[in-house]
């Protein structure tokens, strides 16, 4: 038996407020709590032990809420990690030490990889997690998407994760660009292919609908997904039933 995947709530902000939007489209949003904070106690009174938050405003360049996110981590007592616009070491390193227990690392991760290994030789890599969000493209390459998914790269997946488990990284984060906020469901293949791009902790995000897709986890040894929109209208109920 593998172990149970651990269902990780997130609560992405944008203008101040907790949403989720579809396939990442900005434009394209529905307002779950005014208030982040409400938001993240509300899956903590659930049993949370860990919530993701993204700051979208920061991903996509239009602004940040450092603010909320720094009182988040202070009041929520128990660990956050934080993903959206970190983009050089003073920026995570500012996090860090605003109590926030990881950060993640998407854009920087494709175009100055070096921070990994960097932030990772200075604070340890519990510390530190990467998040790979990728499209497929025609060809079947997984695309990694940046600047807030508004940009692919043209570097697949593959070529990126054999420098990250040398950097020391041992969380990565996947999520699937394509199904983001769509709760269409994990695509078993893909995440087959994820995992075999990666040995250490792997968690997925980018789709989850129901408890089919936590099995689909169980089945294909993934560590844990980032689950929003399903927990938010309740097709998949919170916490995970047994
Ligand atoms: O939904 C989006 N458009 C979006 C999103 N959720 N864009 C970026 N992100 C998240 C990534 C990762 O956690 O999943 O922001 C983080 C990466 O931000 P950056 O600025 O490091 O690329």
């Amino acid at each position: 038996m593998s172990a149970r995947p651990l269902i990780i709530p997130c609560v992405d902000i944008q203008s101040g407020r907790a949403v989720r939007l579809y396939e990442g489209d900005p434009d394209r949003e529905t307002v779950y709590f005014e208030s982040p904070l409400d938001a993240a106690r509300h899956w903590v009174r659930l049993g949370a032990g860990l919530v993701h938050l993204v700051d979208l405003d920061a991903a996509t360049g239009r602004g940040e809420n450092r603010a909320v996110i720094a009182l988040i981590a202070q009041e929520l007592g128990v660990p956050v990690e934080v993903g959206g616009g970190i983009r050089s070491r003073e920026a995570a390193e500012e996090l860090l030490r605003l109590g926030v227990q990881r950060v993640v690392i998407g854009t920087a991760a494709v175009k100055h990889p070096e921070l990994v290994g960097e932030l990772i030789a200075a604070h340890g890599p519990e510390r530190v997690v990467v998040s790979l969000d990728a499209r497929r493209s025609e060809q079947g390459v997984l695309d990694v998407a940046t600047h807030g998914w508004a940009q692919g790269s043209g570097i697949h997946v593959a070529d990126l994760t054999p420098a990250l488990a040398d950097a020391g990284l041992e969380t990565l984060i996947f999520t699937d660009v394509s199904r983001d906020g769509t709760l269409k469901g994990l695509d078993r293949d893909l995440m087959r292919q994820v995992r075999q791009l990666w040995v250490n902790t792997l968690i997925v995000g980018g789709g989850v609908a129901d408890v089919q897709d936590v099995h689909l986890l169980e089945d294909e040894r993934i560590e844990g997904a980032i689950v929003g929109r399903a927990i938010y209208e309740g097709t998949l109920p919170y916490p995970v039933p047994q």
